[in-house]
């Protein structure tokens, strides 16, 4: 492919880092959105002539394609049209697999034409990765809306190594197999050497799946395909960048703000924080339930505690998630209507994105962080909470759902599902003394030290690398971190 670059690491995700946006003369610029996942693997990227290939956010197919270099990472842009942002982004990938995965939280929608999308898309990133990729690259596609890649990937490209990491929990066998192309997708993921998961739990739906509908001989992690090839499939538990996040909140200006914060909302014995993307298996609506119970029932005084809830705006045109975004709006405002007072609402509701310096500040200023999704794949803002405790203290109140909290056992655990429980516990934490609470913190901290977004990173390519093989190439290490 004219333009391209050979590259011997190839990242393929939904997703670009950065977003692409059209100036008011028509021009194309480009902003970066740095996240996790970038951070982690730029380093490798870079030792590697690695590139990545992701849509950049915005539905257009005219011009502004072409591959580009961003402060020296070689990104290559995949577009979508209209229809197939609607079809294959907020259809199949947002409509249907990510309730499915979610234990069905929501109803997935079963759409024969979302599908025709769903594998349109995968293929136009499969033929862009074998364009991109160097003689016997390692090519590591990433999550749900790609797991038709693998397999499409293989047969352009034998060559290769591919690696496919879910960032999603995979579901039980029993709510997967409602998915009418069940098949198809497992076959999609086998095209893969090493498939990665956040949790065993779920590696072990994979396998016990393939087993059973698609009849390949499998023993503990492996899957043994018909042709001899090997496939793993394996738990890597995502993490985050904990020294960048430190960092942040040891510095002056992100604790000047995190005072700032206090003293905006009165300087209150004990703050409450809940941060998520605005999504509905995030859990918001039953833990503001349960605090605002708290406050009604006078467990907790509006002069006392407060909560913050920062909701990302997500996935704005999806309907359920504006009738979500309205049922939260309406609960918060029923809650401050009742019980708060001048100066003393109950709850500050902000939906709105912030860059990292104000997360930080949020998570310094904060006591008690509240996380209590109905399932998640890992949750990296309990992590990002935890690493920014340095001085050993704050409370995490975690969703026993959450990816996390097989992790950071040490946190406040609930059942989501359980208002009362969910009450006592912001009760508890609420009530843990300074001892009680850098005991806990202490234990998660070092978790979250030790096992951080590089590692995570590491770990993977040298699984993927140390699979018996066919090819020559190997991922090298980055020369200086
Ligand atoms: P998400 O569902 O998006 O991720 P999460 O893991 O919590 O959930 O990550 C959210 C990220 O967005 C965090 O880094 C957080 O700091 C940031 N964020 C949230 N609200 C923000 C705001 N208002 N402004 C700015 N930043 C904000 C999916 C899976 C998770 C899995 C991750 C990574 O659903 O289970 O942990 O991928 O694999």
């Amino acid at each position: 492919m004219s333009g391209a670059p050979q590259a011997d690491l190839v990242i393929v995700a939904n997703r670009l880092p950065v977003d692409r946006v059209r100036q008011p003369d028509g021009s194309v610029s480009w902003r970066p959105s740095p996240g996790g996942l970038v951070t982690a693997l730029e380093p490798v990227l870079r030792a590697n002539d690695g590139a990545w290939i992701g849509w950049p956010g915005s539905a257009d197919e005219d011009d502004g394609f072409e591959p580009f270099e961003e402060n020296g990472l070689s990104l290559i842009p995949v577009a979508m049209s209209a229809e197939e942002v609607e079809e294959f982004y907020e259809g199949f990938s947002n409509g249907t697999l990510w309730p499915l995965y979610h234990d069905v939280v929501a109803k997935p929608e079963f759409h024969r034409e979302w599908w025709d999308s769903y594998v349109t898309v995968n293929q136009r990133f499969a033929d862009r990765a074998a364009e991109v990729a160097a003689e016997g690259a390692t090519v590591w596609v990433q999550d749900y809306q790609l797991q038709l890649v693998p397999q499409m990937l293989r047969a352009l490209r034998p060559d290769l190594r591919i690696g496919f990491y879910l960032h999603i929990p995979f579901p039980p066998a029993e709510l997967f197999s409602q998915l009418p192309w069940r098949r198809q997708i497992l076959e999609g993921l086998l095209g893969a050497d090493l498939i990665g998961f956040q949790l065993p739990g779920a590696a072990a739906n994979f396998v016990r799946l393939v087993r059973s509908r698609v009849g390949h001989k499998t023993h503990r992690d492996t899957i043994y395909l018909p042709d001899g090839r090997p496939v793993k499939a394996t738990a890597f538990p995502i993490s985050i960048d904990t020294a960048g996040f430190e960092e942040l909140a040891r510095s002056e200006a992100v604790e000047e703000r995190a005072a700032e914060i206090r003293e905006a909302l009165g300087n209150p014995r004990r703050i409450f924080l809940g941060v998520d993307r605005l999504d509905y298996t995030k859990g918001i609506y039953s833990r503001l339930r349960a605090f605002g119970e708290l406050v009604r029932d006078g467990h907790l005084d509006v002069e006392d505690a407060v909560f913050v809830q920062v909701a990302t705006p997500s996935r704005e045109r999806v309907e359920q998630y504006r009738i979500l975004r309205d049922d939260i709006e309406m609960l918060v405002g029923r809650i401050n209507g009742d019980h708060g007072k001048i100066g003393n609402p109950a709850i500050h509701y902000l939906h709105n994105s912030y860059p990292r310096e104000e997360m930080a500040a949020f998570y310094r200023a904060a006591d008690i962080m509240v996380v209590t999704p109905f399932r998640d794949g890992m949750n990296l803002v309990a992590k990002e909470y935890v690493a920014c405790r340095f001085e050993d203290d704050g409370a995490l109140v975690l969703s026993e759902f959450a990816g996390a909290a097989q992790e950071l056992r040490q946190a406040w655990l609930v059942n989501p599902y359980d208002i009362d429980g969910m009450k006592s516990a912001l009760l508890e934490a609420f009530a843990a003394d300074r001892k009680e609470t850098s005991r806990r913190m202490r234990a998660m901290r070092r978790t979250v030290v030790q096992h951080d977004v590089s590692k995570w990173a590491a770990d993977f390519l040298r699984e993927l690398e140390a699979l018996p093989e066919h090819h020559d190439k190997t991922v090298r290490e980055p020369r200086s971190r």
